[in-house]
Parts: structure tokens; C-alpha cells; sequence
């Protein structure tokens, strides 16, 4: 690391219904970054959760302190692209750590994103399930072909450079965040996909994590029929305005 700046890392953890992944992911979190010695904070935007998800979070910000979790909840389910940017004007780290909370994005990885950026001063750093010891485990045959379709189509389509689109284990510095977020138009599963392709429009560097990619435990799975439909339709709207 520089010595003259020193760079505080701001993990945002959008949660619905993560009771039970809670306790584990933030124990993990605060586990590798301390061991790794960077400067954090975890910002938790939960929407409403029934499952008492933000009793969870208020419980683990007594044990863990105020200054490494933060909570900005929402009174409602108002979707992920919002609760990332809700998370980010509250951030006070210059960079900004995306993951799920639902223990398929492995908080171990997260050093190695960090050591990746520094290495070439990368703008972006996406974790990839399709490189080197990246996979995921877990998921039905229909799942893995409706992911790598996906991933294989738009590699086709849109050549974005980055061999995972739709992942959203990703290390962003802020600034650029800020910015590919305004640009963006997406909702759902194409809103990932956008935010990578966006960037290499604008000509930021990216640099890759191999990652493996483990399946919700806990909790419902919600991926059905018009989630893949609003992805074509997505992926068409990409290939015709980029
Ligand atoms: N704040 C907020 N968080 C959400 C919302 N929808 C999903 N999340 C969280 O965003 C992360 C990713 O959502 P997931 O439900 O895991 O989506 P997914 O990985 O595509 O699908 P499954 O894991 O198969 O259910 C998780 O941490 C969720 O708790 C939302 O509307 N608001
Ligand atoms: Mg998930």
C-alpha cells in the first residue's frame, strides 16, 4: 500500500431476508480484514426484512462497533440498484466493496481484490466464476446453462472484456462507482451486466478474481422464467445502445 494515502474500503451488504446469514458473513468479513489489517466499515441496507434481518444487524453493531457497521435501512423492499446507491452516499471509504449477503460470495476473497487493485491501480475488480479456480457449487443444471448462456451471449454480443458479467462480487473505486451508476439504466440481473459493460466504454481498466461461487443455504431462491426474459430483453437494449 501508497503510505501517503490510506485507503479505507466501505463494504456495502444490500439484505432481504438474511437472518440466518447475517451473524456468519459479517463474522467472516471482519475476520479477513482485520487479519489483512485494512481500514473497513460495512454498511447494511436492509429493506424492511420480515425475517427481523435489521434486529440481527443491530444486535452484531453493539458487538462489532458503530464505526465498523454501519446501518441504513429502508422502510421497504425498494430493489438492489437503489440499495447500492442509498449504501454509497453514506460510504466514507475510497473504495466500495459489493457483495451478497447471502454467503455465495466469500468474504476470504475480498484481500485478494484489494491486492489485485493495487497491483495495476485497476478502476474495477470483478470476482469470476468462468477463470482459473473460479465455479460454482450449488446450483441445477438449468441454473449453470441459463448463467453461462447468458454469459456466452453477451460475450458474443457486446465483447465487454471481462469473462463474468452478471456476478456482483465486485471492488469498485468510488468515484468511477459514482459515475457507471448514473449511466446505468438497468434493473435486475442486467443492471451487472450494464455496470461492467459501461466501464469498458468509458475506457476504465478492470482487473479479475477467480471466485467460486457457492449457492444460497439459507433462504428462497427466486430465479424463474421472467427473470431470464427481462435479461434478453436487457441484453438486446445493451447490444443496441452500446
Ligand atoms: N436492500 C435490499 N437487498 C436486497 C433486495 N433484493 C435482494 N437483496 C439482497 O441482495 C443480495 C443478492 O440477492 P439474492 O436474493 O441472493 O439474489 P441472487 O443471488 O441473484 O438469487 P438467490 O441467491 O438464488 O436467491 C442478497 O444479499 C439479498 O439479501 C432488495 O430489494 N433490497
Ligand atoms: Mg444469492
Amino acid at each position: 500500500m501508497t503510505d501517503s494515502v490510506k485507503n479505507k474500503y466501505s463494504i456495502l451488504l444490500p439484505t432481504y431476508n438474511e437472518v440466518e446469514n447475517l451473524p456468519i458473513i459479517i463474522w467472516l468479513i471482519v475476520k479477513y480484514m482485520t487479519k489483512s489489517g485494512y481500514d473497513y466499515e460495512i454498511i447494511i441496507i436492509d429493506d424492511g426484512s420480515p425475517d427481523g434481518t435489521l434486529e440481527a444487524a443491530e444486535q452484531l453493531q453493539k458487538i462489532y462497533g458503530e464505526d465498523k457497521i454501519v446501518l441504513r435501512p429502508r422502510e421497504r423492499k425498494l430493489g438492489l440498484g437503489t440499495a447500492y446507491i442509498h449504501g454509497i452516499k453514506h460510504a466514507t471509504g475510497n473504495f466500495i466493496i459489493i457483495m451478497d449477503a447471502d454467503l455465495s460470495h466469500h468474504p476470504k476473497y475480498i484481500p485478494e481484490f484489494i491486492q489485485i487493485q493495487e497491483s495495476k491501480n485497476y478502476d474495477v475488480v470483478s470476482g469470476t466464476r468462468y477463470l482459473g479456480n473460479g465455479g460454482v457449487h450449488g446450483w441445477d443444471f438449468k441454473r449453470k446453462l441459463v448463467s453461462r448462456g447468458a454469459n456466452f451471449l453477451t460475450q458474443l454480443l457486446l465483447r465487454p472484456g471481462a469473462s463474468d458479467l452478471t456476478g456482483s462480487f465486485r471492488l469498485y473505486k468510488k468515484s468511477i462507482l459514482e459515475k457507471l451508476i448514473q449511466s446505468c439504466i438497468s434493473k435486475g440481473y442486467v443492471f451487472q451486466m450494464e455496470m461492467i459493460i459501461r466501464a469498458r466504454q468509458f475506457n476504465y481498466t478492470i482487473g479479475e478474481v477467480p471466485i467460486a461461487f457457492v449457492d444460497r443455504v439459507y433462504g428462497e431462491s427466486k430465479l424463474g422464467g421472467s427473470e431470464i426474459i427481462q435479461f434478453a430483453t436487457g441484453l438486446l437494449y445493451l447490444f443496441a445502445t452500446t
